[in-house]
């Protein structure tokens, strides 16, 4: 697929202020790869283009996924905002198979880009982080993220966690385990 062809099927799939956010967050991971030293800063970027693909998705969708691929069932139990990449990642993989076949380890990015997990790679945080603070974010807070991952990727991990754990918390909604894991992974890193 041609760089065109992807940007049309991403367009196809979410709205126009999505689409803005993922050319930003392939902009930031592209960036934060260079700075980092990660071996190939264009698949960070193509797994930061592509990390939201899924996220208009319907709950339907997000089911027929996890029935087909045999995921847990308690996955059912979480909304579009849990399930866009835990589970997304698996249409990402049916709509771009030369992913799968040519860089697997973009789909593990855009599997945890939301919950972040205990084993993070490099190429996952970049993802994390980069969705966090590309250029359109205009969230309080979204500065000093800034300002922290200009010197350490885990300080921003960290940062990104405890800021959206406390944020999950005062809105009293659900949080994920996967996201407490990532948490408790992190938090000392935030120094
Ligand atoms: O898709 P984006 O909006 O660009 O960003 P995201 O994928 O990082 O997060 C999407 C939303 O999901 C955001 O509002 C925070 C929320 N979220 C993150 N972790 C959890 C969560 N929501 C619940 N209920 N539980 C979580 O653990
Ligand atoms: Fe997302
Ligand atoms: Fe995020
Ligand atoms: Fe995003």
């Amino acid at each position: 697929m041609t760089r065109e062809e992807i940007l049309q099927q991403l367009r196809s799939q979410v709205k126009a202020s999505r689409y803005k956010h993922c050319l930003g967050v392939e902009k930031a991971a592209r960036e934060l790869a260079v700075r980092f030293g990660y071996e190939n800063p264009e698949v960070a970027a193509l797994a930061g283009l592509l990390h939201d693909y899924a996220k208009e998705q319907p709950q339907a969708e997000y089911l027929r996924l996890i029935d087909m691929y045999g995921l847990d069932e308690a996955l059912k139990d979480w909304g579009n905002n849990v399930l866009h990449g835990l589970v997304g990642w698996l249409k990402i993989k049916e709509d771009f198979p030369f992913i799968a076949q040519e860089h697997p380890e973009i789909l593990q990015a855009i599997k945890t880009h939301t919950v972040g997990s205990s084993t993070m790679s490099m190429l996952d945080k970049i993802v994390y982080v980069a969705d966090y603070i590309e250029e359109n974010r205009t969230f309080e807070g979204v500065d000093e993220a800034r300002k922290i991952a200009q010197r350490s990727l885990d300080a921003a991990v960290a940062f990104e966690t405890v800021r959206t754990v406390e944020f999950l918390a005062k809105k009293r909604v659900p949080i994920y385990p996967q996201t407490i894991e990532t948490y408790n992974a992190y938090v000392n890193a935030l120094t």
